[in-house]
């Protein structure tokens, strides 16, 4: 990886939208939970030393190491800890309008609630003292950065149903979220190990969300689903995550529709659902101009950063400096915020252009 070009990437104002909260966690703090809790005998640290330093994973394997760093992560305190951390982590690679998503949990042996899990989350944004955030609904956002010559950053929360729970399950987070609208929750995402569980299980919630308001964005096609894949894109979702394993067929009914895409190389890579770099699809969508943005997925489990997945696109795909600068700035396009935020983040670009020529 050239350095400078690394750099550049970072200089970039960026917008991130398909990140993982317990995906985005520094390896440093996993440790050091780890640590905590390998005293206590809870688990053998040198097992989840294994587990966490392992660099290629499948998607199976993935999804067990999301297992075990939830055992890490999830009471009220680290939560608040590790939201505070992701953030000034995306604030210093200089992401300027962050969606982070999470799965509310709810763990009654601690007293833990899905609003309990989320209002830990919003005491971590809260508690970020690097950057200033606006986290606020529409309206409210120039009271916040008035005066302020500090940087500044939008941050947004997207509810994540996991596909192991129950249509319930899944409600009651469509419920949450609509409760936290004030708080800057905008939408829902279905996530999860994409063997487990069926679509119509979750389409009620999903249903329901959208009438509401709600915006979704749905991960389609991380297995060849073909069916299911179809069925996600007759919802009409707002975005979708990785779309790796589309037949031809549902490549014409997602361009058709004209839904953005959020990709994620390194993950897709890591996971080995696209097998290389050089047909990844980004490449195709990208021709053929339909809306996309890139993105990290989870940049603690596969050691990324967005500015790493800029760099990545750039030397892959033979993208120069204008193009990279537009691909950053049209992801304004596709967020789940209203149109004063996006012509604030437009001027931010138009201000960036000016001290990167
Ligand atoms: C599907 C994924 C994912 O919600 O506990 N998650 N779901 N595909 C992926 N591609 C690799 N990466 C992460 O963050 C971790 C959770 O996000 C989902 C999984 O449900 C995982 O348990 P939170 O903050």
């Amino acid at each position: 990886m050239n350095r400078e070009e690394l750099e550049w990437c970072v200089s970039v104002p960026k917008v991130e939208l398909h990140a993982h909260l317990n995906g985005s966690v520094r390896n440093s703090t996993l440790f050091e939970l780890a640590r905590v809790l390998g005293d206590k005998g809870v688990i053998v640290f040198s097992d989840v030393e294994n587990v966490i330093m392992k660099d290629d994973r499948t998607l199976h394997e993935v999804f067990k190491l999301f297992d075990l760093i939830h055992i890490l992560t999830t009471d009220h305190s680290t939560v608040t800890r590790i939201t505070k951390e992701v953030i000034e982590d995306f604030a210093a690679e200089n992401v300027v309008y962050l969606e982070l998503r999470t799965t509310p949990k709810r763990n009654d042996s601690i007293g833990m609630s899905k609003r309990s899990y989320m209002d830990a989350v919003m005491e971590g944004l809260r508690a970020v003292s690097s950057v200033d955030v606006d986290y606020s609904p529409a309206g409210l956002k120039t009271n916040t950065f008035n005066g302020s010559t500090r940087k500044k950053m939008y941050v947004k929360f997207l509810l994540s149903i996991d596909r192991r729970e129950s249509t319930e399950a899944a409600m009651e987070t469509v419920k949450l979220a609509l409760e936290m609208r004030d708080l800057g929750v905008v939408g829902i995402d279905l996530s999860g190990n994409p063997i487990v569980g069926n679509w119509s299980t979750f389409l009620p919630a999903l249903k329901f969300a959208k009438e509401q308001g709600l915006y979704i964005t749905l991960h389609c096609g991380e297995v060849p689903n073909q069916e299911e894949i179809k069925a996600m894109i007759d919802f009409l979702p707002h975005r979708i995550g990785h779309a790796c394993c589309f037949d031809e067929e549902n490549w014409r009914k997602l361009k058709s529709a004209k839904i953005p895409v959020e990709i994620c190389l390194t993950s897709n890579i890591r996971t080995e659902t696209i097998s290389s770099i050089d047909i990844h699809h980004f490449v195709d969508l990208y021709k053929a101009k339909h809306p996309l943005v890139l993105c990290t997925d989870d940049s603690g489990v596969f050691s990324t950063s967005l500015s790493r997945e800029y760099n990545l696109a750039s030397s892959s795909f033979g993208l120069g400096k204008t193009e990279m600068f537009q691909l950053a700035e049209i992801a304004i396009d596709f967020i789940f915020a209203d149109d004063g935020v996006k012509t604030d983040l437009r001027a931010t670009f138009e201000e960036a252009v000016k001290k990167l020529n």
